[in-house]
């Protein structure tokens, strides 16, 4: 198998670990050449610190959309995750619709928030704009607050503790079938955590989990949507993958637990990803 090849989308945080400086390092780890678009640089991310510095990079995205696609670069799959603006969305949308083949997929993680909250930088118009976007994807993996914004529906009434509601909102997200969709944090154990996968093309709902770790740590979102993009290019199933993404949240959550390390430093990782490396191996 030639390398799989996946444009990544998303901001580079100097410190605190998200975004970019997860998905890279993830993506080498399983096999996978990630190619990076930037769309700011922040000196940390927007959780946990106050202060921190923003270079917006939206300038940069369409020169490099067109120069990338006139030197004929293609890929397995289009990789995207938080947005510093609508206007970064549009762009995003633009570069999908250049790079986008019968054969590729496009990951949309629709990184808005968590806790029942949007993350500070969003603005109502921006999650609407997030909703825009998510109608390129294939493959979205929003986590239950995210999709309480993204179907309108209060996250309190979003339930992820039975079969029967989880099935029922990944099936929404799905827009009739059209998309599959990994819906994280269910969670109907109280032991365990996972999540509900729609895959589109085998027509099949499953649920998948690990050991849930009490503690919550910055970049699990982003490391899960990672591990199961590369697990998704590397030609793993969509519930494999998923499951694959949640054993190793759960492992690195754990592992970052007993480090008592500053939350906001995000999941400590990569002492770990030789695992991953091993388990592509197999
Ligand atoms: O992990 C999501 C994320 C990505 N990028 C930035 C963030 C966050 C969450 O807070 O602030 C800049």
């Amino acid at each position: 198998m030639s390398t799989p090849r996946v444009a990544a989308v998303h901001d580079l945080s100097g410190f605190g670990r998200c975004s970019l400086s997860i998905v890279m390092p993830t993506l080498s780890a399983m096999g996978v050449q990630c190619c990076p678009l930037p769309t700011a640089f922040l000196s940390t991310h927007t959780g946990g610190f106050t202060g921190n510095t923003f270079l917006d990079l939206t300038n940069q995205m369409a020169p490099v959309t067109d120069h990338w696609h006139r030197e004929g670069v293609t890929f397995d799959a289009v990789y995207t995750g938080f947005m510093g603006s609508r206007e970064q969305m549009t762009l995003t949308a633009d570069f999908i619709k250049t790079f986008k083949t019968e054969q590729n997929l496009i990951v949309i993680d629709p990184v808005m928030g968590d806790h029942g909250k949007p993350y500070r930088t969003y603005t109502p118009e921006m999650c609407a704009s997030m909703g825009a976007l998510a109608a390129h994807a294939d493959v979205l993996t929003p986590n239950r607050t995210e999709t309480a914004i993204l179907l309108g529906v209060p996250y309190e009434e979003l339930r992820l503790d039975r079969e029967e509601d989880a099935r029922k909102w990944a099936m929404e997200l799905s827009r009739s079938g059209s998309r599959s969709v990994v819906l994280t944090g269910v969670s109907m154990e109280p032991d365990t955590v996972g999540a509900v996968c729609y895959d589109r093309d085998a027509g099949e709902i499953a649920f998948v989990s690990a050991k849930r770790i009490d503690e919550q740590f910055h970049g699990t979102g982003d490391l899960f949507a990672s591990v199961l993009t590369g697990a998704l290019v590397r030609g793993w199933k969509l519930r494999d993958a998923a499951q694959l993404a949640a054993d190793f949240v759960s492992l690195a959550a754990a592992h970052t637990a007993a480090q008592d390390i500053p939350k906001r430093e995000g999941v400590d990782f990569e002492p770990l990803l030789w695992r991953l490396g091993q388990k592509l191996a197999d």
